[in-house]
C-alpha cells in the first residue's frame, strides 16, 4: 500500500483558532481524505507550537503559566478539529516529552556535524512573528519606528551571545534542489519568491536565546533556549516517532506534503530543508505555501472582531458546504476572500440546485414509478453512452487535477459534469418517458442518473464526507469511499432507495444577520461598476453581431508592461496598477481581478490593454483603459503575448 504523509503548520496558541487556521487544516483534511479514498495509507498531522517569546508574553499578560495557556489553547485547537470533522491522525504539541527530547537530539546533532557556532547576535526581533530581521530588511513608518516587513510591528533591538547555525553553507545545496526539483515549492510563484531570497544569499540564522525561558534548552549549553521556530519545525519528525521508533519513522518519512501558509515559506523551503541537510534526513517531498484568507475584504485579527470561530458557520449551513464554499470559491494557492454572501450563492446554486435537486427529481421518479426499487440499465442509447463518456473524462480529469493539488479546479471539473448530468435528465425527459409508459427505456434513464450521482457523491466525499454519506445510505450503501465504487455501472441495481427531504436547504440572504455589516464594502463596488459601464476585468462579444474590420480597427490594444500593482483598499476586487506603454507613457488602470492574482505576481507581466477607453472611476480611482481576460465558469485568466515584445506594441 503507498503511504502519503501530510502536515499542516502548527498553531501559536496564543490565541484561539480562527477560520484562517482553520482554512488550513480543512484543506490538509481534503486532501488526506481524497488519499485514503485514492487507496493510499495516510498520515495526516496538526498541532500546535507553545514555545517562545509571544506565548511568554500571552501568558503573562493573562497573569497565568505558560503551561497552562498552552493546555488550554491546544485543548481549544483539537475541539474544534473534532467539531469540524477534522481526521488527522494524531495531534502534536511542542510541550509533548517526546518532541522535547527530539528536538534536543535534533540540535545536538546539528552542533555534532559542526553547523552551530557561538557568536554575539545584535539585530532585530519581530515577536508576534518570532522572526529575526536584518536591519536592510525593515520598514520604518512616518515616526522612524522599525517595522517587521511582514507583519508591519515594531521590532525590537536585541543583542546576546547566541549559538547560530551555518544555513549560508547550505545556499548551494539548496539553489540545486530547486532546481533539480521545480515542483519542491508549489505554487510556482511562491517558489519563485524562494528562488530569489537564494540568489541573494543566505545569512547564518541565530538558533537559540538566553534571555527567554519558555523553551527547550540546547543540552550542551542548558542556559540557552532553543529557537522557537527549530523548535516547531522539527514537529514534522518527531510526531513521527524519530529518532526512537524507526519503523514508524522510516514509515511515513519523508513527508509528501507540508502545507502552511504563504507567510512562513521561508521557514519550511529554506530554513527546514537546511536543517535536514544538516543531521542528514531526506527532505520533505513538497512545501505548499497557500495564500491568505481575508473576511469580507478584511484581514483576519482580534480587534476588527472577525476573528471568527468557523463552528458560528457550520452551525448555520453544516460542515459539507462551508468545506465545499471553502474549496470552491477560495482558489486554492491564492489570496481569498471568505464573504458570508458568496457561501449562500454556492449553497443555493451549485449545492442545492445542480446537485440536490438532480438527487432529488430522481429519487422521486424512482420512489413514484419504480416502488422505490433501483431499475436495471437496459439497451444503451447514443445519449446514454455519450453521458458514459463524459463521466469517465470528468473522473479522469478531477483524479489527475487532485493529485496535482489543483483543488478548486478538481471541484470545479466536477460540477462541470453535474450540469452535463442535469442536462440529460432534461433532455432525455423522463416524465415524459413515464406517461408513454416506455417503463425499460425510464429505468434505464434513472439508473444511469443514480450510478452517476453515486460516483460523484464518491469523487466529493474528501470535501463533502457528510453529504456524501448521505446519499450512501439514500441508496442503501454502506457509506466506505472508496475509488472501487467507481467501476462499473451496475452498483446500485435491485437496491431499496430512500427519497428523504432536499440534501441541501436553500438560504435566503435575509435570513442572515452577520456579514451584512461588511458586504456593504462590495455592493457598493458592484454599483460602481455598473454605474461607470466598464466591467473592468472583460467584455462580452456576441458572435452573432458580426463587425466590420473599421469597427475593429476602432479599438487601441496595445502590450503593456505592469510596472507596479497593489490591492484598492475595501475593495474585493479592485487591483490598481500602473502600466508602461511604451510610446504612449505610463498611466494607471483598474480592474477586478484581486480574486484570481495576488498583486505581487503580476509585477512586471506583459499583458493587453484597450488603449483609448474613456477614463472612469472606480471606487473614486481613476482608471485610464481597460485590461483584457478571458473568463469562464468562475475562472478568469489575463491575455499576453507569447514571447517577448516591447511594451506599447499594438496589436492588430
Ligand atoms: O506561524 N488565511 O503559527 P500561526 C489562511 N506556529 N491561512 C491562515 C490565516 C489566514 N488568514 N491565518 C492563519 C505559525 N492561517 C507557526 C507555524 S509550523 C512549524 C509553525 C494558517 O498560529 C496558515 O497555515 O501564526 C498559516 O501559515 C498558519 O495558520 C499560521 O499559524
Amino acid at each position: 500500500m503507498k503511504k502519503f504523509y501530510i502536515t499542516t503548520a502548527i498553531y501559536y496558541v496564543n490565541a484561539e483558532p480562527h477560520i484562517g487556521s482553520s482554512y488550513t487544516t480543512i484543506i490538509g483534511d481534503v486532501i488526506a481524505r481524497y488519499k485514503r479514498m485514492m487507496g493510499y495509507d495516510v498520515f495526516y498531522l496538526t498541532g500546535t507550537d507553545e514555545h517562545g517569546q509571544k506565548i511568554e508574553q500571552a501568558a503573562r499578560e493573562r497573569g497565568i503559566e505558560p503551561k497552562q495557556l498552552c493546555d488550554e489553547i491546544a485543548g481549544k485547537f483539537k475541539q474544534l478539529w473534532k467539531d469540524l470533522g477534522i481526521t488527522n491522525d494524531y495531534f502534536v504539541r511542542t510541550t509533548d516529552e517526546a518532541h522535547v527530547r527530539t528536538v534536543q537530539y535534533f540540535v545536538s546533532k546539528m552542533l555534532e556535524n559542526g553547523d552551530l557556532y557561538k557568536g554575539i547576535y545584535q539585530g532585530w526581533y519581530c515577536v508576534p512573528c518570532e522572526t529575526y530581521w536584518g536591519e536592510d530588511e525593515l520598514e520604518v513608518d512616518e515616526h522612524g519606528h522599525k517595522l517587521c516587513p511582514s507583519c508591519k510591528r515594531e521590532v525590537r533591538l536585541i543583542e546576546e551571545e547566541n549559538y547560530f547555525f551555518r544555513l549560508s553553507k547550505y545556499n548551494g545545496p539548496l539553489l540545486k534542489l530547486f532546481n533539480e526539483n521545480p515542483k519542491f515549492v508549489e505554487p510556482d510563484f511562491r517558489r519563485n519568491e524562494m528562488l530569489r531570497i537564494l540568489e541573494s544569499g543566505l545569512r547564518d540564522l541565530s538558533i537559540t536565546r538566553t534571555t527567554l525561558k519558555w523553551g527547550i534548552p540546547l543540552p550542551a549549553d542548558p542556559q540557552h533556549v532553543i529557537y522557537v521556530w527549530v523548535d516547531a519545525l522539527i514537529n514534522y519528525v518527531s510526531a513521527i516517532g524519530y529518532p526512537d521508533n524507526p519503523e514508524m519513522f522510516n514509515k511515513w518519512w519523508p513527508a509528501d506534503v507540508h502545507l502552511i501558509g504563504k507567510e512562513i515559506n521561508r521557514f519550511h523551503s529554506l530554513i527546514w530543508p537546511a536543517m535536514l541537510m544538516s543531521v542528514g534526513l531526506p527532505l520533505p517531498k513538497k512545501i505548499y505555501a497557500h495564500g491568505w484568507l481575508t473576511v469580507n475584504g478584511q484581514k483576519i485579527s482580534k480587534s476588527l472582531g472577525n476573528a471568527i470561530d468557523p463552528r458560528e458557520y457550520v452551525n448555520r449551513y453544516g460542515n459539507d458546504v462551508v468545506r465545499y464554499y471553502l474549496v470552491r470559491d477560495i482558489m486554492f494557492g491564492r489570496d481569498g476572500d471568505f464573504s458570508e454572501e458568496n457561501l449562500i450563492k454556492r449553497l443555493n446554486s451549485d449545492l442545492a440546485n445542480d446537485y440536490g435537486n438532480l438527487l432529488h427529481r430522481t429519487l422521486a421518479m424512482i420512489q413514484k414509478h419504480f416502488d422505490s426499487r433501483m431499475p436495471e440499465i437496459g439497451a444503451l442509447e447514443d445519449i446514454d453512452r455519450k453521458l458514459i463518456e463524459e463521466y469517465e473524462k470528468a473522473e479522469a480529469s478531477y483524479i489527475e487535477l487532485m493529485d496535482n493539488l489543483e483543488i478548486t479546479d478538481a471541484v470545479d471539473r466536477l460540477w462541470q459534469f453535474i450540469s452535463l448530468l442535469n442536462k440529460y435528465f432534461d433532455e432525455t425527459h423522463p416524465w415524459i418517458i413515464a406517461k408513454e409508459g416506455n417503463k425499460e427505456r425510464l429505468g434505464t434513464i434513472l439508473a444511469l442518473v443514480t450510478e452517476n450521482i453515486m460516483k460523484v457523491a464518491t469523487l466529493i466525499s474528501p470535501i463533502m464526507p457528510d453529504s456524501s454519506a448521505e446519499v450512501y445510505r439514500r441508496l442503501s450503501i454502506e457509506p466506505r469511499f472508496t475509488h472501487e465504487t467507481l467501476q462499473g455501472w451496475d452498483n446500485l441495481k435491485g437496491k431499496q432507495i430512500i427519497h428523504g427531504e432536499p440534501l441541501f436547504k436553500k438560504m435566503d440572504k435575509s435570513e442572515i444577520d452577520v456579514g451584512v455589516r461588511l458586504t456593504n464594502v462590495s455592493s457598493v463596488e458592484e454599483k460602481v461598476e455598473m454605474n461607470e459601464n466598464t466591467n473592468p476585468s472583460v467584455n462580452v462579444v456576441t458572435t452573432e453581431e458580426l463587425i466590420d474590420i473599421d469597427t475593429f480597427k476602432k479599438l487601441d490594444l496595445r502590450v503593456a508592461k505592469i510596472v507596479e500593482a497593489e490591492k484598492v483598499q475595501k475593495s474585493e476586487k479592485l487591483v490598481k496598477l500602473q502600466i508602461d506603454l511604451g510610446d504612449l507613457g505610463k498611466r494607471q488602470i483598474v480592474a477586478g481581478i484581486a480574486q484570481y492574482y495576488n498583486p505581487e505576481e503580476l509585477v512586471g507581466k506583459l499583458i493587453i490593454v484597450v488603449a483609448n477607453l474613456k477614463p472612469a472611476k472606480l471606487m473614486g480611482i481613476e482608471s485610464k483603459g481597460m485590461l483584457l481576460a478571458a473568463k469562464k465558469d468562475g475562472q478568469l485568466r489575463l491575455l499576453t503575448v507569447l514571447g517577448d515584445i516591447e511594451p506599447g506594441a499594438k496589436i492588430s
